[in-house]
């Protein structure tokens, strides 16, 4: 497979309203990206997708965009984000934009004019239709819960919603939409931006009449006319949001020659602890059978002939070492090993704020602290259907995507250094002991673990292209082998809090561990990695 200057990238992933605030409003800003942009740069990240920060009336915190080519007066300008681009481009880091494209806000111009009248020329960048039987078009339903579809009275007909109410689909059938992402997409290159990543990607070509929501049959073509039209003479690198993507879908996408995506972000390894064909709120223990198998399928299935996205945590899932790890007693111990074992695979990596100091879920006593519509919107949902409140609290623990939202926590000092004012959202309680500089200032520190590991993937094509085989290994360790050229490596993660006999520790060179030195079992969560000949 041609290389690829993205394949050894590393992107780090900045929720703005929750990474650093520089005027005191409680809302992160791109001035307080701006001044925490050499914490990046030292972690040795290549890119920072940047969370939606176009104008937005944030009904789903900005991915309800009203204004793409405007910045959201709460972020700043568009002179900030010039000024966030040259600086971070000074410091060897791209920007890589959310583009939402799937929808709009209904206060998006487009939205109030196609709302106004049938005949207007707008009409047909959404999604309408008449009412069968008095009521909606069909049962479909909207991901944050209740009808897909909104009754709208100015021209009696109902519009489609896969979201919030408040965020309109746009069709994608229609020319002069496609037209219209591509120009904004235009606009955000000729600024200097060096990557996409589009959400929801695998709905935008619904065929309703067909009860085919994601991975319409144009789906590809509209993705390889939005590469003839604009990417084909970029050097931008795109990753598209496929949550529905299996291995075969995936290498559609992500095959070079098919001109369509550079990778996707797969949700296949993040739904092993819900219960199957349910809701992500129907929770089951995670198996980690399932999940060697899963992430295999991904790491062999893929090579030479696609790209794989790596990633554990995002702004819409929980922090991986509350899900996964161990976050009271081996909190380093399991941060560093979940680390270690996803960035020693074939990928490209994002990591999260936060997750490379080893934030954690939070748990908020009052509903009334919670943020995120779509949890809301489940809570009011699952009342009404006889859920009892504590079973809804406890999914929402687990679940919730607030817990990726609290604000980075960057110092012990008031809340956590991230605001002078009131934060939009509450902190995580445990601040004072989990931040950048108690993690900067301890022998155990997480953020040099993963520091560690970039450099590692820079230094060692081995990595980034070298052959991947599990390992048969004892039921709580996940081990695998990569080999590139003559050098083999062996990577053992101790996925327990118990300690562990195995056949797989062995003398090989240490590479990186996370404890100091081996014994002859394998410790609670203990990460290591060897070069075994070369
Ligand atoms: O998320 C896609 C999506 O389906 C989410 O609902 C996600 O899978 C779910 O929340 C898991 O908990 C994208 C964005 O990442 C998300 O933040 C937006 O809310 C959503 O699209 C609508 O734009
Ligand atoms: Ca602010």
């Amino acid at each position: 497979m041609k290389k690829k200057w993205w394949h050894n990238c590393v992107v780090y992933q900045v929720y703005p309203r929750s990474f650093m605030d520089s005027n005191g409003d409680g809302i992160g800003d791109l001035k307080g990206i701006i001044s925490k942009l050499d914490y990046i740069a030292d972690l040795g990240a290549d890119m920072i997708w940047l969370c939606p920060v176009y104008a937005s009336p944030n009904d789903d915190n900005g991915y309800d965009i009203s204004n793409y080519y405007q910045i959201h007066p709460e972020f700043g300008t568009l002179k900030d984000m010039d000024l966030l681009i040259s600086e971070a481009e000074k410091r060897g880091l791209g920007i890589m934009m959310d583009i939402v494209a799937n929808h709009t806000s209904d206060e998006h111009p487009w939205f109030i004019e196609s709302r106004s009248s049938k005949d207007n020329p707008y009409r047909d960048y959404y999604v309408w239709r008449d009412a069968v039987d008095g009521g909606p078009p069909s049962d479909l339903q909207s991901i944050f819960s209740g009808c897909a579809w909104e009754y709208d009275a100015g021209t009696d007909q109902y519009y489609l919603h896969m979201f919030s109410k408040k965020q309109p689909d746009l069709n994608w059938h229609h020319p002069p939409v496609r037209e219209a992402i591509y120009d904004v997409m235009r606009f955000w290159i000729n600024k200097g931006i060096k990557g996409f990543r589009f959400d929801v990607i695998d709905l935008i070509a619904k065929e309703l009449e067909q009860g085919i929501i994601a991975n319409g049959p144009l789906l590809h073509p509209y993705l390889q006319e939005m590469h003839r039209e604009v990417l084909a003479g970029a050097d931008v690198v795109t990753v598209g949001e496929t949550g529905g993507a299996d291995l075969e879908k995936a290498i559609l996408f992500t095959s070079p020659e098919r001109k369509e995506l550079d990778m996707v972000f797969s949700f296949e390894h993040i739904a092993l602890d819900e219960q199957h064909g349910k809701q992500k709120w129907d929770l089951k223990s995670l198996e980690l059978d399932d999940l060697k198998r899963v992430l295999s399928n991904w790491q062999t299935c893929l090579t030479g002939k696609g790209w794989n996205s790596l990633f554990w945590s995002n702004h819409d899932q929980p922090r991986i070492i509350s899900r996964w790890g161990n976050d009271q007693e081996y909190r380093y111990e399991s941060a560093t090993m979940l680390a270690v074992l996803l960035h020693m695979m074939r990928g490209t990596p994002y990591i999260y704020q936060g997750e490379e100091i080893g934030m954690t879920n939070v748990q908020f006593a009052d509903l009334d602290s919670y943020c995120d519509i779509e949890t809301l919107n489940m809570y009011k949902e699952r009342i009404k259907q006889g859920f009892a409140h504590d079973d809804i609290m406890e999914s929402i623990y687990v679940k919730g995507r607030d817990n990726a939202r609290t604000p980075m926590q960057w110092n012990a000092e008031s809340h956590a250094g991230f605001t002078a004012g009131k934060p939009w959202i509450d902190l995580n309680p445990n601040y004072p002991s989990i931040n950048v500089q108690a993690d900067h200032h301890s022998e155990r520190s997480i953020y040099q673990i993963y520091k560690k590991l970039i450099e590692l993937r820079k230094a060692n094509d081995l990595i980034v292209y070298g052959d991947y085989e599990l390992l048969e290994s004892e039921p709580e360790i996940f081990a695998y082998t990569r080999t590139y050229q003559n050098e083999e490596w062996r990577v053992v993660c101790n996925f327990s809090n118990r300690e562990i006999e195995s056949q797989l520790i062995c003398d090989g060179e240490i590479v990186i561990h996370n404890y100091d030195s081996p014994t002859e079992k394998l410790r609670p969560y203990e990460a290591i990695v060897y070069k075994l000949k070369n």
